[in-house]
């Protein structure tokens, strides 16, 4: 599987230097945060360099324009982002290339190439054509990317390890178990520290401190202690659970649903309120366990989470018919799973477009 991305990888590796600043923009999910834990921690054992790692607001899968402030203002040269659509904003993601090389490691639809003479850009279904893009989650290629660079055993495993946590959180598990990189054995103990780490997410919103944790020396040995047997990072679990449980037990009262002739659920759009920040992972278990066939949104304050498991519709493709004609609405990425936000006042109009899309 070695190929030209590969090389680039490497190349960009091995040209960091002493006096590089180098920063690493990841995405606010269990995925992005293992990906930049991982190239966080090859970059720390090849180069013994210190990588500042940042994300940004929650749903902005693009580049803003408080990123290009803040790069600036700490004079990074070397960029890295992971698990990022920034092709979905090509023309500010160019600013980045007057003062930085950078390198884009992410699985996301493409929509644009970024490569260019100060951009390496490598994406799922250029890297690995035969996989269908979201069933290889970034934080699996950050560590087939690493695993060409680094030969020490120990550090592979820690980040092979981290990479298997990134796989649950983007519900590719059972997909790398069929094809033999991951065990059925330890399924149940990975998905386990996927969700607790994911209500962490949503309930506090700090994923620096779960980052920091990832990069500890031998993790997989570590982590009962720090994760799963710490209260601070554990208590939001039952939280979270019971909250989705309960919007799970209000979604025929609350939410809208669209039908088609015979009476099948198409659409479920559901307007959530809700102190924690959960639309993925209650998107993901309405999809999965409740309704298999229906595409799904739930949305919160504007910010959505679109899903569909049949993959008979593409969720980046209907979120981009169905927000093109509202403007300040952004959004795209996966087949099974998309994401975006939609002002408040057209919220009503997007349920309208999807709802049309759907039955037609
Ligand atoms: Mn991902």
């Amino acid at each position: 599987m070695k190929n030209k991305f590969s090389k680039l990888f490497s190349n960009f590796i091995f040209n960091l230097k002493i006096k590089d600043n180098i920063a690493i923009l990841y995405h606010t999910d269990c995925d992005g945060v293992c990906s930049a834990a991982i190239i966080k921690k090859a970059i720390k054992y090849l180069t013994d360099k210190d990588v500042f790692a940042f994300c940004q607001k929650q749903g902005k899968i693009a580049i803003t324009q408080n990123t290009i402030e803040l790069l600036k203002q700490k004079k990074i040269n070397k960029f890295i982002s992971v698990d990022m659509a920034l092709d979905q904003n090509a023309q500010t993601f160019r600013k980045i290339e007057d003062f930085a090389h950078c390198l884009i490691i992410d699985h996301h639809i493409k929509i644009f190439n970024l490569s260019s003479k100060k951009t390496i850009f490598i994406k799922s279904q250029d890297f690995e054509r035969d996989i269908e893009p979201s069933k290889n989650p970034a934080s699996k290629m950050c560590f087939d990317l690493s695993n060409f660079v680094i030969d020490n055993k120990e550090i592979i495993k820690d980040l092979k390890f981290i990479s298997k946590i990134g796989i649950s959180g983007d519900c590719a598990y059972d997909f790398w178990i069929k094809k033999g990189f991951l065990k059925n054995e330890e399924k149940e103990k990975i998905q386990k520290i996927d969700y607790i780490i994911s209500s962490y997410f949503g309930a506090t919103g700090n994923f620096d401190k779960i980052l920091d944790i990832l990069q500890k020396e031998t993790i997989e040995k570590k982590i009962d202690k720090y994760i799963i047997e710490n209260k601070e990072i554990c208590k939001y679990y039952f939280c979270v659970q019971k909250e989705i449980e309960k919007l799970i037990s209000k979604v025929n009262e609350k939410a809208f649903f669209t039908k088609d002739q015979s009476n099948n659920t198409k659409l479920i759009f559901y307007e959530i309120k809700s102190k924690y920040n959960i639309k993925s992972i209650l998107a993901n278990k309405l999809s999965f366990e409740n309704y298999p066939g229906a595409t799904i949104i739930v949305i919160k304050d504007g910010y959505f989470s679109a899903r569909n498991q049949s993959f008979k519709i593409s969720m980046n493709d209907l979120i981009k018919k169905s927000i093109k004609n509202i403007s300040g609405a952004s959004g795209g990425g996966h087949i099974p799973a998309a994401g975006g936000f939609v002002p408040k006042n057209k919220i009503k109009e997007f349920r309208k477009n999807l709802a049309k899309f759907i039955t037609n």
